[in-house]
């Protein structure tokens, strides 16, 4: 998979996107990151890309030319046009489903924004997909850029160790993780649940299910309406009142 990423801050992008597991993928050749910075496309000769907005108000907005130059000079490269991702609190709230199709694609385009966002008409041209990362205000996109390209990303085999940890974990069948442990067996009086300790797979991984539902029923009860139960695992929630708990 390659991700290039049209930005103002490529620095930022790229130095936290390598930092961990995305910087040793990328040295096993399974990702690519291409940082692209707008400003090296500015029109003028003090580099600005951005201007006061026509019909007045706050800020300033990014001008068209420079992102559109951006823009070309990745799509030139390419065979199959990519899709345009721009960050926007505007887009599509982005979530697991999402980043599973677009983990699917060989090769995408991410367009970070700043100061008052971007002229309307270039978005017009380049942009297929808006996406969102929550409802709250972000000074640019870099960051939404950044979960976005991570969370594809660790699901692009190779990345991770092994496959099947980007399966089990958190909303792979709607549900949070359970809680896990590590050594030491006992850590200031509290003690390791004695299930995991037994060794015995069948009633761990029948307690893992069990927490999984109950964790997701205390915490985001709202993610239950999508889970996949078993009828017993529906029977055991409607026995609990979770009410202010935990
Ligand atoms: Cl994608 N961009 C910005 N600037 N703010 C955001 C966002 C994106 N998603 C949530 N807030």
């Amino acid at each position: 998979m390659k991700c290039h990423i049209l930005t103002l801050f490529p620095e930022m992008v790229l130095g936290g996107l390598r930092t961990s597991i995305l910087g040793r993928a990328e040295e096993k050749g399974v990702l690519s990151l291409h940082g692209v910075n707008i400003r090296d496309f500015a029109e003028n000769k003090h580099n600005r890309v951005d201007d006061a907005p026509y019909g007045g108000g706050a800020g300033l907005l990014m001008q068209p030319g420079p992102v559109y130059s951006a823009w070309k000079s990745v799509a030139e490269t390419c065979e199959k046009q990519p899709r345009v991702i721009y960050l926007t609190p505007q887009g599509r709230v982005f979530n697991q489903e999402i980043a599973g199709e677009l983990a699917k694609e060989e090769e995408l385009i991410f367009l970070c924004g700043h100061y008052e966002g971007i002229d309307e008409r270039v978005l017009e041209l380049i942009v297929t997909d808006y996406l969102s990362i929550g409802d709250y205000v972000l000074t640019g996109g870099e960051l939404a850029a950044m979960a976005v390209i991570d969370s594809i990303a660790r699901l692009v085999p190779g990345v991770l160790h092994n496959d099947a940890s980007a399966e089990v974990e958190t909303f792979s069948d709607g549900l949070l993780e359970y809680p896990q442990y590590t050594r030491p067996e006992e850590f200031m009086g509290k003690k390791v649940p004695e299930v995991l300790l037994s060794g015995h797979h069948g009633n761990v991984d029948k307690w893992r299910r069990e927490q999984s539902v109950l964790r997701t029923a205390r915490m985001r009860p709202d993610l239950l309406e999508k889970a996949v139960l078993t009828e017993e695992e529906k029977e055991l929630l409607k026995t609990l009142d979770f009410q202010g708990e935990m």
